[in-house]
């Protein structure tokens, strides 16, 4: 047995559910409302009209109990609700991960995707139910909801990785995700 700092976990079993985008037991559960996501959206009137207007859910995060400490593999389940600003679909803050090590994530429910972004490039990868998207160390990322229904997604990551918000509001993502006119998915510069 390698040295840990604290005691370690005993090895336990998650029920998952995928249809439901749940998990049990649960961890630590947070939510993310418009007036959380200021400086993210290209539309910054629009963005403040609806942080003081109803300040909708933008999406939410149940952990399981595994902590985010070294060594540690957390899981949680990100649901996205469906919509926009300005036609810039619903998404979550986005960060880089300043230990950089990769993670992988596992579409759920729903229709979206991953825009991910090392500081030059930026790819987007469509993580719909069943398929797995790899995101290697030094990518920052951020998911967003392309659909009319929830979007979730399953992500398992490091738990010495850290998470750094700073990095996407100075750097941005490369690319912001629209819906077109036609109600398709376009990317425009940021
Ligand atoms: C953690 C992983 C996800 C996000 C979650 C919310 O490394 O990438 O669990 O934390 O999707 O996104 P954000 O950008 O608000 O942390
Ligand atoms: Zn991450």
């Amino acid at each position: 047995m390698p040295q840990f700092y604290e005691q370690p976990l005993q090895p336990f079993a998650i029920s998952f559910d995928f249809a439901a985008a749940t998990l049990e037991p649960t961890g630590p559960t947070l939510e993310r409302r418009m007036s959380d996501l200021e400086g993210l959206f290209a539309d910054h009137e629009q963005w403040r009209a609806a942080a003081e207007g109803d300040n909708p859910v933008v999406y939410s995060v149940v952990s399981s109990p595994v902590p985010e400490a070294d060594r540690e593999l957390p899981q949680s389940i990100t649901t996205i609700n469906p919509g926009t600003v300005s036609g810039e679909f619903f998404m979550t803050k986005g960060h880089q991960h300043p230990n950089a090590q990769g993670e992988i994530y596992l579409g759920l429910t729903g229709r979206g995707g991953l825009l991910t972004f090392d500081g030059y490039d930026t790819r987007f990868l469509e993580i719909n139910p069943g398929t797995v998207g790899y995101i290697p160390p030094g990518w920052a990322h951020r998911s967003i909801n392309t659909g009319d229904t929830p979007y979730s997604f399953l992500a398992v990551y490091p738990g010495g990785a850290g998470h750094d918000y700073g990095w996407v509001l100075s750097h941005g993502m490369g690319k912001r995700v629209l819906m077109a006119d036609d109600g398709s998915v376009t990317l425009a510069e940021y």
